[in-house]
């Protein structure tokens, strides 16, 4: 073999490999790129964080009259969607005055950049308001202009399951508390209503 063909043959057998190396890549990356879809359409499922809240009727808690948010205190992940699901056990109602802006569902502030989203669900149906004759008690926190009202357990049912998504940016400890006056008193805002652990209690974002 002349030097000049061997140097032709050594030439295509280096064209040939290179080739099929780079094949070898392409496909690889291609089986990356298909896993990694699929992981994160499993972490965007997965990454929504659930968390649970239930309102006892006084009777339930031992304490007539007091009705209180179970647990009272938890925390939640900033920067993160997070659905509360409240399930309330109260058939009581505590109408709230005409005029009072605690029958709707507030959606946090963007101006501040600290919540976002803050669609509420009542037994599955999405709302916007409950009227405020049926309005049993609210979830608000004041320092994200979250608010969630929560009606009463409509009659032949046992609860009402509320949902509401929303994301925090900004880590924090903040008061919640419920607008509806469901305490005792004559205005109805004393007892549950202004007791830590009862009708107002914290919620952390870290
Ligand atoms: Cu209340």
């Amino acid at each position: 073999m002349s030097k000049v063909l061997k140097s032709v043959c050594i030439v295509v057998l280096l064209v040939m490999s290179l080739g099929v190396l780079s094949s070898c890549t392409t496909s690889r990356s291609n089986v990356a790129d298909s896993s990694l879809k699929d992981l994160s359409a499993t972490l965007t499922n997965a990454d929504v964080f659930n968390q649970k809240l239930t309102i006892e009727t006084g009777k339930m808690d031992g304490k007539p009259g007091w009705p209180k948010y179970v647990p009272a205190n938890f925390t939640i992940p900033a920067n993160r969607t997070v659905e509360l699901t409240i399930i309330s056990y109260d058939d009581g109602t505590a109408p709230l005055p005409v005029g009072s802006p605690w029958n709707k569902v507030w959606g946090g502030d963007p101006t501040y950049n600290l919540v976002s989203g803050g669609t509420e669900t009542v037994n599955g149906k999405t709302i916007t308001s409950v009227n405020p004759n049926d309005v049993s008690h609210t979830f608000t926190v004041p320092g994200l202009l979250i608010n969630i009202p929560i009606p009463a357990v409509p009659a032949g049912q046992k609860y009402v399951t509320v949902t509401y998504k929303f994301t925090v940016k900004k880590s924090g400890t903040y008061r919640w508390l419920c607008e509806a006056p469901c305490g005792s008193g004559s205005m109805g805002m004393g007892g549950a209503m202004n007791t830590f652990g009862w009708m107002t209690g914290y919620m952390e974002v870290k």
